[in-house]
């Protein structure tokens, strides 16, 4: 007879719960489970219960199969006294694990009907929103604007890479599509996710109500409604942003630095935007991220681009000061792909 190891079975359980543990020991720093703040107000909140509901679906199934693996583990060891059945399948247990999980997938898709018809049936129409075309690529994220004309297409477009804007409180609708292979324009605080696909036009909209900005005094992340930022002096240029050293734990801390040698600052304060000293800014405009979803190559760690949201005071300069300085960053890859291959997606509405 075999020699039982009862203490091999043992470490097996035990090296089981480690592997579980380790990634909420080493995530712990990051709030482990919980999301970034929702920023969309036209549908977050709908896609957070969603993803909350299902989170707990799925939850609760992982427990209970592990249990069982763990149950089974225990009551049918090797004993003595004990023979092994073997088992061919039972109908009642393939039917109850199959139909289960189908009636779980039907109800979910029945559930969440009403939300994919708000944001996917109808793109909102051009007089509520700023249309921006996303043109992805290995591996940056271009962006163009129709510029003053409305048209895009022509000499006037604005164009550029990795840097996206947004008005607080008005739709963006984003035209996508993508040069090589499949990438997927994802940004975690407006909770859209949409693939970028090579020959085909995708649309996904958003309206972001509140404005990030970083904290000068905490060094920290806060968002302000467009009635909260009024009152405070937030500057719009002349900080660096900077990490700082990585503790053990691997967990990043950032923080802005005023540039050297910079004695004023454009500050927003009161809906105007004034140069004054440095020292009076409280706070600094801080872009979200924007992540690619699709590991579209060995780059595709490096393929983030940022969302500024800016009030319509911040909007307005920044395109006037893009049409003054002819910004056109990555012109050719409009020019001899997108424009030449895919000309009716300059106008499709
Ligand atoms: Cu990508």
């Amino acid at each position: 007879m075999q020699k039982r190891h009862p203490w091999l079975v043992g470490l097996g359980l035990l090296s089981m719960v480690g592997w579980l543990l380790l990634p909420a020991k080493a995530f712990a720093g990051l709030s482990f489970g919980k999301l970034v703040p929702n920023l969309n107000f036209a549908f977050g909140n709908t896609i957070d219960s969603l993803y909350s509901i299902i989170f707990w679906i799925v939850t609760i199934l992982f427990i209970g199969t592990e249990g069982a693996i763990v149950l089974f583990i225990i009551l049918y060891r090797k004993r003595d006294g004990h023979k092994a059945h073997y088992s061919h399948g039972n109908k009642f247990a393939e039917l109850t694990w199959t139909l289960i999980p189908m009636a779980i997938l039907v109800w979910l898709a029945i559930f969440q009907q009403s939300t994919w018809a708000f944001i996917r049936a109808d793109m909102p129409p051009a007089s509520e929103s700023n249309l921006v075309q996303v043109f992805a690529e290995q591996f940056a994220w271009n962006f163009r604007y129709a510029g003053p004309d409305g048209k895009f297409g022509t000499p006037d477009d604005i164009m550029t890479i990795n840097q996206l804007h947004v008005q607080v409180g008005k739709k963006t609708v984003a035209h996508i599509s993508a040069k090589d292979v499949i990438h997927s324009f994802f940004i975690p605080y407006a909770r859209i996710k949409q693939d970028a696909v090579p020959g085909m036009l995708n649309r996904i909209w958003f309206e972001i109500d509140k404005i990030p900005c970083w904290d000068l005094k905490a060094q920290q992340m806060v968002f302000f409604s467009p009635d909260e930022i009024k009152e405070k002096k937030v500057a719009l240029d002349g900080f660096a942003f900077k990490a700082d050293n990585v503790d053990i734990t691997g967990v990043k801390k950032y923080h802005y630095d005023p540039l050297p040698d910079t004695k004023t600052a454009p500050i927003l304060y009161e809906g105007k935007i004034e140069d004054r000293p440095i020292e009076e800014a409280e706070y600094v405009q801080h872009p979200i991220e924007i992540a690619c979803a699709q590991l579209c190559g060995l780059g595709h760690y490096r393929m983030v681009g940022y969302v500024v949201v800016d009030t319509p005071e911040t909007y307005d300069r920044w395109m006037q000061q893009a049409i003054q300085n002819k910004l056109r960053s990555g012109e050719s890859k409009w020019t001899d792909i997108w424009d030449k291959y895919y000309p009716q997606y300059n106008t499709a509405e």
